[in-house]
């Protein structure tokens, strides 16, 4: 069974481990296929048509099944490898062992802001930018410059603290947990994490950073805390909504899975505490 680790805690092994297996997933295409799919779901979920992976209910179940996926590439490479989570409300500094060297590498120069350092740097040649939104071909970060402040603790509790799942209209406008978490409206969680990055994190070909998959298990976890505080609240909507994908709905781009079908984690994984 996996185990989803705190990214502080892994060995220099476990680290290593995780880095060449994206490194491997780059080298043979797969992992642009992953940018790719995310990029196509950004630029078409719109708050007044159909949305699935992001301002709306599936949010969450998407990017669950989304991160499966891609763990279970990962794991094509080396079975013994996991997604760690990044818990940012507590790793939040520039020097948080997760931007060192042997693990995803510091932020970009001021000048363009190339990384420089660690594994993905374009310096080391491993690492180019395939899908791409504009012609630079070189991994960029800008840590803490676009906004400053990672979320705290108590601002994750009193979003964690919402009893309502998500709410009409469904979409970036909505009060509850869902849209709390994502971040389009109140203090902003998850959209705060990928500004406060900067570089390819700020847009939507995001995943070109491999803190994408960090961040997202994070935000993962936060959905699975929040049930076990909830357990008598659920996904909604349940059924006849236009849009947006109901309880019992299969999802795009798969279309053989519902939200249903990914509501309980431990099917998949569990996680280190
Ligand atoms: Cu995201």
């Amino acid at each position: 069974m996996t185990v989803r680790k705190n990214q502080a805690t892994l060995t220099t092994d476990e680290k290593k481990r995780f880095v060449d297996a994206v490194l491997a997933l780059k080298h043979s295409g797969r992992y642009d296929d992953f940018v790719r799919t995310h990029n196509e779901f950004i630029m078409s979920d719109t708050d007044t048509g159909e949305r699935t992976g992001h301002r709306s209910p599936s949010f969450l179940p998407w990017h669950r099944r989304f991160l499966l996926d891609f763990e279970q590439a990962l794991q094509s490479v080396d079975s013994s490898v996991a997604l760690p989570y990044w818990d940012w409300s507590t790793d939040r500094t520039v020097r948080a062992s997760l931007w060192a060297p042997d693990f995803l590498g510091g932020t970009g120069r001021s000048t363009d802001g190339r990384v420089m350092d660690g594994p993905f740097a374009a310096a080391a040649g491993n690492w180019p930018m395939n899908v791409r939104v504009d012609g630079r071909t070189f991994l960029r970060r800008s840590l803490g410059t676009a906004v400053r402040e990672l979320p705290t603790r108590a601002e994750v509790e009193s979003v964690l603290s919402m009893s309502t799942y998500d709410m009409a209209p469904y979409n970036s406008a909505s009060d509850g947990f869902r849209n709390n978490l994502e971040g389009w409206r109140g203090v902003n969680l998850h959209n705060r994490v990928h500004v406060w990055v900067g570089g390819q994190m700020a847009t939507g070909v995001s995943p070109n950073d491999p803190v994408f998959w960090l961040h997202h298990a994070y935000v993962d976890k936060l959905w699975a805390e929040w049930q076990r505080r909830h357990p008598d609240a659920g996904y909604v909507p349940t059924g006849g909504t236009p849009d947006v994908v109901d309880l019992d709905e299969t999802m795009k781009p798969w279309n053989d899975v519902r939200p249903a079908d990914l509501l309980d984690h431990t099917k998949f994984y569990t996680f280190d505490s």
